[in-house]
């Protein structure tokens, strides 16, 4: 292994030191994404430290999720956050493929429902007459791995015969540009970070009560009128979001 030599005469903490180490080493490759990293008596014996000081470090590269711990098999490299941009109105195939991903949806459920949850009612602005909607709930994938729980409504006296897409194969705004000749203009999103439920560590693959982001976004066609209202819910673990400021 290496040949890193901590510095016991500066005022950085060695476990500090073994953490900035080891994040050179993911940053750099050395210990790629989804690799066993050594485990915490071989650094302790190549950093002559103790375990506690090496577990100190290990511990807050798992906080910052960086690394992962598998019960039983080791400490990984977690694999890398998708960054994704808050300014541009795209849909999840876009972003994927942006990239090079293979983006993918497996469909949950499809249903016209004409219930409509008060939420949905008030993002849509549906006042008190509604209509029916069609309910489409996806688990959204990159390279077939689950990223996102994605419950969309969209109005079907909008978009009629929305209900016999193939959702599980077509970008849903792919649809509504070419089937429907829908102009998307604007979105407005909240996101808000919380705890899995059952459901979606179920359908995202997660572990119990792991961070996650939920957006809700309203989007707009260019008469500035509401034709979808949907919740995300995308894994913290796989997503961070970067949003540019001007002044
Ligand atoms: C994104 C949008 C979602 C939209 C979907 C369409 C966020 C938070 N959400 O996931 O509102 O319905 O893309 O994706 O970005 P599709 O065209 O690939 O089906």
């Amino acid at each position: 292994m290496n040949q890193y030599q901590l510095d016991r005469k500066i005022p950085i903490p060695l476990y500090y030191q073994v953490k900035q180490w080891l994040l050179n080493e993911i940053e750099t490759g050395t210990f790629a994404s989804g690799s066993l990293i050594p485990s915490e008596r071989e650094l302790s014996e190549q950093f002559q430290i103790s375990r506690m000081t090496v577990r100190h470090a290990l511990k807050e590269l798992m906080n910052e999720g960086k690394l992962i711990r598998e019960q039983g098999k080791g400490t990984f490299v977690a694999q890398p956050k998708i960054n994704q941009g808050l300014s541009q109105l795209t849909s999840f195939s876009e972003d994927m493929k942006k990239r090079g991903m293979v983006p993918g949806a497996q469909v949950l459920e499809v249903q016209i429902i004409s219930d409509i949850p008060s939420i949905v009612q008030k993002g849509l602005n549906l006042g008190v007459t509604g209509g029916t909607l069609l309910k489409i709930k996806r688990i959204r994938l990159a390279n077939n791995e689950p990223m996102a729980l994605e419950t969309s409504y969209l109005p079907l006296n909008r978009f009629p015969g929305l209900e016999r897409k193939n959702f599980n194969a077509q970008s849903i705004y792919r649809i509504l540009e070419v089937d429907y000749q829908l102009k998307l203009f604007t979105a407005s999103q909240t996101i808000e970070v919380g705890l899995s439920t059952t459901d979606e560590e179920h359908f995202l693959g997660i572990k119990r009560k792991s961070p996650v982001m939920r957006i809700e976004r309203v989007t707009y066609d260019e008469r500035e009128q509401p034709f979808e209202f949907v919740i995300s819910v995308y894994r913290g673990d796989r997503y961070k979001f970067n949003i540019e400021l001007i002044r």
